[in-house]
Formats: C-alpha cells, sequence, structure tokens
C-alpha cells in the first residue's frame, strides 16, 4: 500500500481491507496528513495528460442528485422518445456507487476528436489495435471512395474513427496507477451506468452550453467524456468553468437557430424525438417530416457544434490534426445500399444501430440519398428500384419517398423532368405514403 493516511471517523472500510469486503460500507475520512492522495491525484491527471487525454478533472463521487431530477423530468415530458441508455435507469446513472461500491471520486478525463477536414478517404488502415474496420472484404475497402458524381453520405465526426476506444485507453492507464496504489478502479466510458457530462462538468472540465453539450473553457465541445470511477478519496479539482450556460455562452444562441429540425427546446434541453443524433440511430421509420432536415447524414448530426463560435475561436487558435487512417468522414450511399449485412456491420459495427440490424444503415441511407442523389444517375435509380421492390417494405417506403424526392427535385431543376422522374411517380410515392411513414416518436 502505497498510501499512508490520517484518519478522522471510524469506519469499517479502508484501503488495506477494500477488496471484497462485504456488508455495509462507513467510510472513514482521510486527512492526507502526509500529502500521498494529493500526489495520487496530481499523478492521475498528469498520467491522463500524457496518455492524451485534452482535461483531466476529479469530483466526488456522490449522487449526482440534480441530473436524476432531470431525468426523471424528460423522461416525464417524453423529451427522450424512445431512447433507453441513461434514461434506462436514472437512479443507477446518477449513483456511481451503483458501479463500485464505495466510489469516492471519479477522475474525469476528455478526449479531443475534432480533426482537420478530410477527404473522406475509405482506405482502411489498422490503428493501434482499436476496432477500425481491417477487414479487406469489408465493403469500405473494395469502395471507390467518394467521387464528384457519386452521392455521398456523411459521418458525424465523433464517430469517424473509435474516440471512444482512445478515451478508454487513457482512462485504464489512470486506472492502472490507482489500482497500483491499492485503490478499485473501473472505467466507463459512455455507458448507461454514468450520466458523463455531469460528472465532467463537477470535475471543473467546462459549463453546460445551450446545445446542451460541455464545452471546455478555451477549447470547445469537440471532446468524448470518460470516467474512472474509484474509492480513493481524492481531492477534487477547483471548477474551471463557468457553471451555467448563462455565462459560458452569454446571449449567444446560434445553436437553437442552427439546429435543423428545432430540437433544442429550451437551453441545453434537447427534446429527442426531433433530434437527427437520435432519429438515424432509433428503430423503425424515420419520420417523414424531418428526412428533408436529414441531408446527406447516416450517422450523427454536428450541426449545433458546427455553428458554435467558441468552437470555431478554438479551431483557429488550435491546428486541428489530421484525420486518423481508416478514419470514415462519408460514405458512398450506393456502396452502402449494394453491401451485405455482415459488410455492414464490420465496416459500422462500432455505431450505435437499432436492434444491430443494418437495415436501420440502409434506412438512413436510402432518406440521404433522396436528399442528396441524382435520379437522372442510372445507378441510384437502379438502387432505388431494387429497395423499392424489395421484401422490407420499411425499406420499399424510404425507397419510394427517395424516389419521389429526388423525382420533384428534378421537376423542379431548370432542366425539367429527367429520364428518372417518372418512375418516382409510382405507388406509394409521396411523403407519408407507406407504412410506418410520418410515424413520430
Ligand atoms: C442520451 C445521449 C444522447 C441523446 C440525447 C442527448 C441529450 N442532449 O440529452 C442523443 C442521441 C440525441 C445524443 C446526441 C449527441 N450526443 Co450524446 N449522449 C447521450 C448519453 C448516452 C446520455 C446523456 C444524458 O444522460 N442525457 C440526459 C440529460 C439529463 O443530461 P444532459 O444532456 O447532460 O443534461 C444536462 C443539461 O441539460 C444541464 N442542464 C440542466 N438545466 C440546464 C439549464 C441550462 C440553461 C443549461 C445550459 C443546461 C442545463 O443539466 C443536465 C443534467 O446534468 C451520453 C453518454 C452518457 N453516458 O452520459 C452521450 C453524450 C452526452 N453524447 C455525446 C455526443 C458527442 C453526442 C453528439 C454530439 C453526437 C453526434 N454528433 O451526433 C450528439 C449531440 C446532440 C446534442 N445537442 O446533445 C457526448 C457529449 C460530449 C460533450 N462534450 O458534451 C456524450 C457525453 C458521450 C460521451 N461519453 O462523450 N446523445
Ligand atoms: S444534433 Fe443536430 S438535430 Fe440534434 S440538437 Fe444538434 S443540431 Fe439539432
Ligand atoms: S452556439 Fe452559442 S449558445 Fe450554443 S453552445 Fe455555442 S456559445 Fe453556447
Amino acid at each position: 500500500m502505497a498510501v499512508d493516511l490520517a484518519v478522522r471517523d471510524v469506519g469499517t472500510r479502508w484501503p488495506c481491507d477494500h477488496w471484497g469486503v462485504p456488508g455495509p460500507v462507513v467510510y472513514r475520512t482521510p486527512t492526507d496528513a502526509d500529502g500521498s492522495l494529493s500526489r495520487l491525484g496530481a499523478a492521475a491527471r498528469q498520467i491522463g495528460l500524457d496518455a492524451g487525454l485534452a482535461a483531466v478533472g476529479i469530483a466526488s463521487a456522490a449522487i449526482f442528485a440534480e441530473t436524476r431530477e432531470v431525468l426523471h423530468a424528460r423522461r416525464r415530458d417524453g423529451l427522450h422518445s424512445t431512447m433507453e441508455f441513461t434514461y434506462r435507469n436514472p437512479d443507477r446513472s446518477t449513483d456511481p456507487g451503483r458501479i463500485l461500491e464505495g466510489a469516492r471520486s471519479l477522475v474525469v478525463g476528455a478526449w479531443g476528436y475534432r480533426r482537420e477536414d478530410s477527404t473522406g478517404s475509405q482506405v482502411t488502415v489498422p490503428v493501434d489495435g482499436d476496432s477500425t474496420p481491417t477487414d479487406t472484404t469489408s465493403y469500405l475497402s473494395h469502395s471507390s471512395g467518394p467521387t464528384p458524381n457519386k452521392p455521398t453520405g456523411t459521418v458525424a465526426r465523433y464517430a469517424r474513427h473509435d474516440y471512444y476506444g482512445s478515451l478508454r485507453r487513457a482512462l485504464d492507464q489512470i486506472a492502472d496507477r490507482l489500482r497500483a496504489d491499492g485503490w478499485q478502479a473501473i472505467v466507463v466510458v459512455d455507458d448507461n451506468a454514468l450520466v458523463d457530462r455531469a460528472a465532467a462538468q463537477r470535475a471543473g472540465l467546462g459549463w453546460f452550453g445551450k446545445n446542451s453539450l460541455l464545452l471546455l473553457p478555451g477549447l470547445g465541445s469537440w471532446y468524448v467524456l470518460g470516467s474512472v470511477v474509484t474509492d480513493a478519496p481524492l481531492e477534487p479539482s477547483t471548477p474551471s468553468g463557468p457553471p451555467q450556460a448563462a455565462e459560458g455562452c452569454g446571449s449567444c444562441r446560434r445553436c437553437i437557430t442552427a439546429c435543423p429540425t428545432g430540437a433544442i427546446v429550451a437551453d441545453g434541453v434537447i427534446d429527442a424525438r426531433r433530434c437527427l443524433a437520435w432519429l438515424v440511430q432509433a428503430a423503425g421509420a424515420m419520420p417523414v417530416e424531418f428526412r428533408t432536415a436529414m441531408g446527406s447524414r447516416i450517422y450523427g448530426c454536428d450541426e449545433c457544434q458546427e455553428a458554435c463560435p467558441i468552437n470555431r475561436v478554438a479551431d483557429r487558435r488550435h491546428r486541428a490534426p489530421a484525420p486518423e487512417p481508416g478514419a470514415v468522414a462519408t460514405v458512398d450511399l450506393l456502396d452502402l445500399l449494394a453491401a451485405s449485412d455482415d459488410e455492414l456491420i464490420d465496416a459500422h459495427g462500432r455505431w450505435y444501430i437499432a436492434k444491430r440490424d443494418p437495415r436501420y444503415l440502409r434506412r438512413n441511407a436510402l432518406v440521404a440519398l433522396g436528399n442528396v442523389g441524382d435520379l437522372q444517375d442510372p445507378e441510384t435509380l437502379a438502387a432505388l428500384d431494387r429497395w423499392a421492390e424489395g421484401d422490407d417494405e420499411l425499406l420499399a417506403e424510404h425507397a419510394r419517398w427517395a424516389r419521389d424526392q429526388l423525382g420533384r427535385l428534378d421537376r423542379a431543376s431548370p432542366s425539367g423532368a429527367g429520364p428518372g422522374a417518372g418512375p418516382g411517380a409510382g405507388p406509394g410515392a409521396g411523403a407519408g405514403a407507406g407504412p410506418g411513414a410520418g410515424a413520430t416518436r
């Protein structure tokens, strides 16, 4: 045991007996007379920074009572849509003690994922043992890659590479250090068991923006967040950012006006029923009223972050690194629609795909194709016809919608109706046609 603590209160649990001791946990309060806990906290932070974290903070592992209330209230108001995640059991996701019995502290880290805008190269190359697709049978690896004339779907920045994996590896190093001193430590990253943003805010990493994202002072919001939950009673960090959006965002409302679907219904409050980031993950039909707003997105939505002036200033101050080899920023929509189930799961299995069913990637691709495709392109028309006539009624309806949408765009264009406009007006075409269409969640 490397730490030697002075003790104020008497309890039943102590570093020397914390492995596997059952029964009620009563804490002794360490006074850290020799400073070993301060040193451990400082070491944990330094390890995190050396491992590539942009910021590391320490917070108490007390229950997040306010966040618990917010989760319950949003559930009551239906703002969570059909989401589970932290909403499934708010009493659990707001109590770090449910992750680790006797939890005392959270060491919270932020991993930056802003990268230089890439050309969307789809060549897959193995990267430091992460889950980037390496299988040469992947449709991405034999795709010709996006070309100016081929319709392209876009992937949100956080999902272009396994940034959660990078974050986890950095937090693992901190956890190893804590364990080496005899403490217990569990890493949680984007897990249903913990509200990551509330933890980061408590650890002083930043403030809640009006888009609900946590912004790091001077750095912005392009960061994923995770924690090490430990029974080490570390000294909490001093908050480094303004606690409220009112202070951090001032009078700015750009994210609210930039949101293509009006999903930011109040400062810091997202209505998931309207949020594209959720709709691309949710099962069922894409609500018709949001299909056009989806644009070329096939996974995630970055609009409320791209619009943020704090991110823009940070981008100018800190040059973003080049994208990782194998990062997937864009996808050829026709290749995606031609790929097999296995190929799609191989290439995108890291993403949250409803029921792990690749048909939802195809659904998203069909909507994107309806927004950015060209009916005069025979390959596009053939793909839409194939899916419109297929057995999967959900996909057939989305393909008919896409055909109709492109038909309308074609007719509206100065060149008038192209050769592809006709088939778009087939049975069932038209916004809202087809089973499941128009269903809102
Ligand atoms: C559910 C979820 C979603 C849902 C709902 C998001 C939402 N805003 O509620 C959907 C699928 C829509 C989503 C989308 C995205 N997500 Co998400 N998501 C989560 C998840 C799993 C849980 C979040 C949660 O518990 N929300 C519940 C509410 C109650 O908590 P909250 O949103 O933090 O709300 C706080 C504020 O509202 C604040 N608050 C309360 N009152 C007030 C008042 C004012 C004025 C203000 C300003 C704030 C404020 O207090 C609340 C409680 O702490 C977390 C991972 C995790 N385990 O925590 C990732 C997480 C929040 N998501 C993340 C990311 C990256 C995204 C996307 C950017 C991905 C993308 N590009 O598509 C988008 C961003 C959309 C957006 N504007 O939020 C990151 C955010 C990192 C960051 N810097 O903030 C997280 C933390 C994942 C991670 N581990 O890094 N996400
Ligand atoms: S992620 Fe997109 S849809 Fe969701 S709140 Fe932000 S801008 Fe709106
Ligand atoms: S766009 Fe403006 S209001 Fe929204 S998070 Fe950024 S600074 Fe805050």
